[in-house]
């Protein structure tokens, strides 16, 4: 426990009584090797929550929060994919529903080099990973080169991002595509609702839900968008994982691949500091940025979209995900100005809680307690915080950060909360929402975001 508390604390007394409650949340989600999103609702460990974990847990225990890091790569495959979720050996397989009997990762991903020693899901998350590793480094570099923290991640990262860069280009069009809607982290998000109708959902009968157990069916997918994303999952399996074969779901997402082009400037920090070629990666993300702005946005809306790659074309629905690439450096300064404005219109500002729904609140899908239909997010909200900061809007980001740590404080630190009323939704002690909280108390507002 000492390495945990013997980190710097602000002063003001009711952020370090939201301090202490986050660091609270993080102790108790912490294994032993890495931290659970929810010790009810997630009891494995997932991929970008440890990313967004780490990024919290630097200000507690940079110790700590490189063993997060490395815990969840010792799950990645030979190919250099990082998979979503690496599973307790020691919980039942009841403990959540897909479990390691369903993805037989050791089994049918042999051939995409799944490790025999762990097993994984064999779908993927957003690559927020070298993001978090520079930050983890940069809270204490000392003990980073002792070590040699950044020198054993490298070749990891690196291979995480060529994976998504060659067999998950799938349009051959310089943007990583995802395969399966748990890919993007924004499950049931109204945007896949278009792509998804063309599956056929597994029947009710071969699945047995773990979700409910612990979460409210009004807050969760539903059975329907479950069975299909069964279907889809089984399929993969059965394919051994492969990216070659053709996809029934595949789509560019915006906020993906943003996250790829801010790891991949993260990733030429980290080159630089291992004595690796930076260029590289700079230049990636460079063609990453074009591309993104040439294939994803949209001038009407004033926002990202999703591509559906099976029919090629925009998937006009109005998410969360369209605003993260705000995060980009160098996105086109009208673009920016755009995205501010679509942030701060009738689509996605909340006058009563400030803070910004998964989905658009005139939509026809909205809900505002369904998971990511509409609840607002920590992570999202995070994000959006830090790329208005890229961009120099310090006086909106400010108003973005009040609202998020006053919501994170009255929620018990919830999964998500209705954009409406700020009330708290789906789990509490959600480790993300803990981290984050703590990365907005801890961090200096002047720092450049990478
Ligand atoms: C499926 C763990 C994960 C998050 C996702 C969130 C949710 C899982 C689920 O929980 O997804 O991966 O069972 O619903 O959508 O973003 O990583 O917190």
């Amino acid at each position: 426990m000492r390495e945990v508390l013997d980190r710097p604390v602000p002063t003001a007394a009711a952020d370090l009584t939201l301090r202490r409650g986050a660091a609270r949340v993080l102790i108790t989600n912490w294994t032993g090797t890495s931290t659970v999103p929810s010790r009810t609702l997630y009891p494995h460990q997932w991929s970008w929550d440890s990313a967004f974990i780490a990024i919290g847990l630097r200000h507690l225990s940079v110790r700590r929060a490189q063993r997060e890091l490395e815990a969840l790569l010792a799950g990645q495959w030979a190919d250099g994919r990082i998979p979503h979720i690496v599973f307790n050996p020691d919980l039942p397989y009841g403990a959540y529903f897909p479990s390691p009997d369903f993805w037989q990762s050791s089994r049918a991903g042999r051939n995409a080099g799944a490790p025999e020693a762990a097993e994984t899901s064999g779908i993927v998350q957003p690559p927020v990973h070298a993001l978090a590793a520079w930050l983890v480094h940069r809270a204490d570099t000392a003990e980073s080169r002792r070590r040699e923290f950044l020198t054993r991640l490298y070749p990891q990262l690196a291979a995480w991002h060529r994976y998504l860069m060659t067999r998950r280009d799938l349009a051959g069009a310089g943007l990583a595509a995802v395969v399966h809607p748990w890919e993007p982290g924004m499950d049931n998000s109204p945007c896949w609702d278009r792509p998804l109708s063309r599956i056929t959902p597994a029947a009710p009968d071969t699945f047995h839900r773990a979700d409910l157990n612990h979460g409210h069916p009004a807050d969760r997918p539903t059975d329907l968008d479950y069975g299909r994303y069964v279907h889809l999952a089984a399929d993969y399996r059965s394919a051994g994982y492969d990216d070659a074969v053709p996809h029934q779901f595949a789509v560019e997402d915006p906020c993906f691949n943003a996250l790829l082009i801010v790891s991949e400037l993260a990733l030429a920090r980290i080159a630089d500091q291992v004595g690796a070629d930076p260029g590289l990666h700079s230049a990636r993300a460079a063609d990453l940025t074009r591309t993104l702005v040439a294939r994803l946005w949209d001038e009407d809306t004033g926002l990202f979209l999703a591509r559906d790659l099976v029919d090629d074309r925009l998937i006009p629905e109005l998410s969360v995900a369209g605003l993260i690439p705000l995060l980009v450096p160098d996105l086109p300064e009208p673009v920016v100005e755009r995205l501010i404005q679509t942030l701060d219109g009738p689509h996605f500002h909340t006058k009563s809680t400030a803070l910004v729904p998964s989905y658009d609140l005139d939509g026809h899908a909205f809900d505002s307690t369904r998971y990511w239909r509409g609840p607002a997010w920590f992570n999202t909200a995070w994000l959006i915080e830090r790329g208005l900061r890229a961009h120099g809007r310090d006086t909106r980001a400010d108003r973005l950060r009040d609202a998020i740590l006053t919501t994170a404080g009255n929620s018990q630190f919830a999964e998500y909360v209705d954009p409406t009323t700020g009330a708290g939704r789906g789990t509490r002690n959600f480790s993300w929402t803990a981290a984050l909280t703590l990365d907005l108390l801890c961090a200096d507002d002047k720092e450049p975001p990478l």
